[in-house]
């Protein structure tokens, strides 16, 4: 099944928005396959966010992550990376639609509360850096038939 990364980076965690990000995710029939509160050091910022390098938000956005712990989750479910960047809305809060969780719970683009792999290919990548293997779990819910066609 599709996997995706989410964090809910440290403004998310600071202003208690977890439960309530965590739940929108959840109700959308995405299922958790892995879950930490972890610190992120400087290393696992930049390795994390490596594409960004260079660019002149990468330091500030590296302090950020870094600031205060985080929680890591893995989601799995059918289109789980594009689904989940649906509910997260887009990189500015400000042109974000009301409904997505930056668009109801974020101002500015320095601090938008959540991460969400933006492919596949960046999810398997990414997931490697947050958890190990035996950490994700796959499993059935008796919903899953009404979630989706199996
Ligand atoms: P995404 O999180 O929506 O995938 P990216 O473009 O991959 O957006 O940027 C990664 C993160 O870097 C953003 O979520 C945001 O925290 C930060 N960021 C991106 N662009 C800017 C900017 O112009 N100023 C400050 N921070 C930025
Ligand atoms: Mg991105």
């Amino acid at each position: 099944m599709e996997k995706t990364l989410i964090l809910i980076k440290p403004d998310g965690v600071q202003r208690s928005l977890s439960g309530e990000i965590l739940t929108r995710l959840e109700k959308s029939g995405l299922k958790i396959s892995a879950l930490k509160l972890l610190h992120v050091n400087e290393k696992l910022a930049k390795e994390h966010y490596a594409e960004h390098e260079g660019k002149p938000f990468f330091g500030d956005l590296v302090s950020y992550i870094c600031s205060a712990p985080i929680i890591a989750i893995s989601l799995s479910g059918p289109n789980a990376v594009e689904k989940s960047r649906s509910l997260i809305g887009k990189t500015n809060p400000l042109e974000s639609e009301p409904g997505t969780i930056r668009g109801d719970f974020g101002l500015e683009i320095s601090r938008n509360l959540i991460h969400g792999s933006a492919s596949i290919d960046d999810a398997n990548r990414e997931l490697k850096i947050f958890f190990s293997e035996n950490e994700i779990i796959d499993y059935d819910k008796s919903t899953d038939s009404w979630v989706m066609e199996l």
